[in-house]
């Protein structure tokens, strides 16, 4: 590719296959594409293309090889580590699925659904509602992410802790290489072990090795019991222990167990319309407990009275509620899923998405609380998350100065430094730096330190083996020395 980008030329090609109707072009038009959530990276593209079939995707993609234009996949824009931000100063061509929006087949018997890349995650759960099934990704972006966009992070959620993450959720996929040849590969079975799982090496992947344009997605019951309870305690250490009191009395019952700080029930109270204090005092840390049960709606409401009684007998809980209505469900769910957005309008966050082995859980908070506090005095520490996974979301506010927007980019000039102090202390917990957002552009330059030479030099040779030209979503998740990627 000439370093000045595609010639006119070359990007008539392109639209030519998808369509004038389906290209953005204007940079008004292609700002939104150009940004993430967090607003850390803002990439430049010529073109954003919107395919309407894999076979255009496949076209696209047999245009891009031949002529070494690199393709950045998007799906719902949500994503958390740039992944799918074009580079700064780029080239890159988008490429978006939100066109490709159907539900293909739906097999209550079998327990799975079908669905295109760009298939958005709500109307996969509103597809499965209406065949009486549940699919359990949960997020809080469900809304505008992408079937696509969930495989190609792996992402998790507040179910994994009873379903598993996308990975244990996906059983086929279709895929366009970025030779533009199609993978078809979307097999409904369970067992099938007939040679290497390529499956899994595009879940994940984050886009680097093809373009995933439809799934065979697996479907549950829905619950017959369901509740929902918020809890109110006094530390992280009560936490993990009702977490375990909690496993020991529902087993698989327990569908989720998330820990939210007083900091960040504060910041959603403050700035998400309709969320309450959910609880009549204040308390240090907060868990929401989601039962359900494919017995009796009895058998739930019985667990969670049970688990609450002794959970307050053991001096674990200090305040509780339990939802009475599935609207009230439905709002301490929400106050738990607006958590993310209501850092926002704090000032500077400066996030980590770390796991540890869950019974690690209070001792690295402790450590890495003492360690950011040296280290940056009055930073507030807004640490929530899926502690069911061991799943912590390590997010530090700024301190509140006189003057915050001012202050917000000499903060957040800081981000490499607190990772710096967070990262390490993870590993030593033996846990991961990156738990469910991936990799992307965030994180590339430290997987280097966290995976072992051998791990690094085989996730090079399989990028070179599936993307030998190197236009893969170029720059994401594994550099690859000399060849600019
Ligand atoms: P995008 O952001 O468009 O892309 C993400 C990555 O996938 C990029 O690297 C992109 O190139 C690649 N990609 C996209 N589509 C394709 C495709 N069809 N083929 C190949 N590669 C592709 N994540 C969690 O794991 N757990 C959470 O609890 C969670 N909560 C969130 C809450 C909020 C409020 C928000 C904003 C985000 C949250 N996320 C969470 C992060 C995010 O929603 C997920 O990463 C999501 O899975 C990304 O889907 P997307 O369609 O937006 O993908
Ligand atoms: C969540 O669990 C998301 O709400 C987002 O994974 C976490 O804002 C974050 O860092
Ligand atoms: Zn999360």
């Amino acid at each position: 590719m000439d370093i000045s980008g595609p010639k006119p030329e070359l990007l008539d090609r392109f639209a030519a296959i998808v369509g004038a109707n389906h290209v953005l072009t204007d940079p008004k038009d292609l700002a939104p594409h150009l940004v993430e959530g967090r607003g850390l990276y803002k990439g430049s593209s010529p073109m954003l293309l919107k395919p309407g079939s894999t076979a255009e995707v496949a076209a696209i993609m047999k245009l891009a090889s031949e002529t070494g234009t690199p393709i950045v996949p998007q799906t719902g824009n949500t994503g958390m580590v740039g992944g799918q931000t074009p580079r700064t100063g780029g080239h890159d061509i988008i490429l978006s699925l939100e066109r490709m929006n159907r539900i293909r087949d739906v097999d209550p018997v079998a327990n799975v659904l079908v669905a295109d890349g760009g298939a958005i995650l709500a109307d996969v759960h509103k597809a499965a509602e209406a065949v009486n099934r549940l699919f359990p990704l949960s997020l809080g972006s469900e809304g505008s992410c992408r079937i696509g966009g969930n495989l190609s992070t792996n992402a998790g959620g507040t179910a994994v802790l009873a379903y598993g993450n996308m990975r244990q959720l996906c059983l086929g996929l279709e895929v366009v290489l970025p030779t533009g040849e199609i993978w078809d590969g979307l097999r409904r079975l369970k067992k099938d072990n007939t040679g290497y799982d390529l499956r899994d090496l595009f879940i994940g992947a984050e886009g680097t090795l093809g373009i995933i344009t439809g799934a065979v997605l697996k479907l549950f019951p829905q619950p017959v019991g369901h509740q929902v309870a918020m809890a109110g305690l006094n530390s992280t250490e009560d936490a993990l222990k009702l977490f375990e009191l909690a496993s020991n009395l529902c087993g698989t019952a327990l569908t989720g167990f998330e820990l939210m700080p007083r900091i960040g029930v504060e910041f959603t109270v403050r700035h998400t319309d309709g969320v309450r204090d959910p609880l009549e005092g204040p308390h240090a840390w907060y868990t929401l407990i989601d039962i359900s049960t494919s017995d009796s709606a009895e058998t739930a409401e019985a667990m969670i009275q049970s688990l609450l009684e002794q959970g307050f007998e053991n001096g674990l809980i200090q305040d509780a509620v339990i939802a009475s209505s599935l609207q009230q469900q439905r709002a301490l769910w929400n106050m738990r899923e607006s958590m993310s957005d209501a850092q926002k309008p704090e000032g500077g966050s400066i996030k980590h998405d770390i796991s540890v082995p869950v019974s690690k859980v209070p001792a690295f908070m402790a450590a890495a609380d003492k360690a950011v506090l040296e280290a940056i005095p009055g930073a507030r520490i807004c640490a929530f998350g899926h502690l069911g996974d061991g799943n912590i979301h390590y997010n530090i506010s700024q301190p509140v100065t006189a003057d915050m927007g001012a202050d917000k980019a000499a903060y957040l000039a800081r981000w490499r430094e607190v990772n710096a102090i967070v990262h390490p202390l993870a590993i030593s917990f033996g846990g991961s730096i990156s738990a469910e957002h991936g990799i992307g552009q965030l994180k590339r330059d430290e997987l280097a330190d966290i995976r072992t030479p051998i791990e690094m030099d085989l996730m090079r040779r399989i990028k070179q083996a599936f993307d030998p030209a190197g236009i893969m979503n170029p720059g994401k998740v594994v550099a690859i020395p000399g060849a600019g990627l």
